[in-house]
């Protein structure tokens, strides 16, 4: 097995199971080192707590970049996930441009929005940022609210093949190599992700459960990228993420006391026996 180093930029919520506290655990898990570079410290993730602390981190980008350049530090993967500012963007470049490997792979998870809206503290200023970062990566991980915003389509919950080829159409328009389009339904209690390599369609279709869970997505592309950095195929990679985070959905008890995340990682055997199999 070659060792590969990632590095993977989004957040810390301190409690959520979100973002860095899902991306470190689980990218690491599949055998990976996993560098971080945090873009925001807040208290807990945005989704259905108040109050909570946001400390922007910005800033440090540029500096923390300027020093792994003196260090000639290169990663073989750089994964995007939510970032604290449109400004982080031009950073996220300079990040790409200097701190990657010859056969750098370069994933965005363009975190922003979801069931039709965009997160608490985005706006159109950061959707046009994220559009000019789409055009500089490898792999694309939207879901349908993150696609719409992305290519300027209107949302639907209810849509034909035709609805998401043109989503695929104007997103690789954007410039994007590979997309990775998740949560794409085409009937009742199905779901599934759309694999899009280089203008080839597949789609990989599972049960809808009828428990969502926060922070899913971040499961789903943080296991995606352990997948394709251990060496599977994209379609491998995007199936075996979706069977993982069913299964973290599924170890997800709706219990009152755990409403913002999914129960992801006493089931990290099972990613790994995927990986390894
Ligand atoms: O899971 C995406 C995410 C990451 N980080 C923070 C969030 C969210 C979604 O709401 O609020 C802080």
């Amino acid at each position: 097995m070659s060792y590969k180093k990632i590095l993977t930029i989004q957040d810390i919520s301190c409690l959520g199971q979100c973002s860095l506290t899902v991306a470190l655990p689980i990218i690491s898990a599949c055998g990976i080192e996993t560098c971080v570079l945090p873009s925001a410290v807040l208290s807990t993730h945005t989704a259905g707590f108040s109050g909570y602390t946001f400390r922007d981190l910005t800033e440090d980008m540029p500096l923390i970049c300027e020093h792994w350049k003196k260090e000639s530090i290169k990663f073989d993967a750089i994964y995007t996930g939510y970032l604290g500012s449109a400004k982080q963007i031009a950073y996220v470049k300079d990040i790409f441009a200097s701190c990657g490997s010859e056969s750098l792979v370069k994933i965005v998870d363009p975190a922003m929005a979801d069931g039709g809206k965009l997160y608490p503290g985005f706006d159109g200023a950061f959707v046009k940022e994220m559009i000019t970062l789409c055009a500089e990566c490898d792999y694309l991980i939207p879901n349908m609210t993150e696609a719409c915003f992305l290519t300027g389509t209107d949302y639907k919950t209810e849509y034909s093949r035709e609805y998401v080829d043109l989503l695929l159409e104007r997103l690789t328009d954007l410039g994007a190599k590979n997309i990775i389009l998740t949560g794409i339904s085409y009937e009742s209690k199905k779901t599934g992700v759309v694999v899009y390599e280089n203008g080839k369609y597949s789609y990989y279709e599972h049960e809808l459960l009828p428990n969502g869970c926060h922070g899913t997505g971040d499961i789903y592309a943080s296991s995606f990228v352990g997948a394709l950095m251990r060496g599977k195929s994209a379609y491998e990679s995007a199936r075996i993420a979706a069977d993982y985070t069913l299964e973290c959905i599924k170890a997800t008890a709706e219990e009152k006391d755990h409403w913002y995340g999914a129960k992801f990682e006493p089931v990290l055997p099972f990613l790994i026996n995927a990986i390894n199999s």
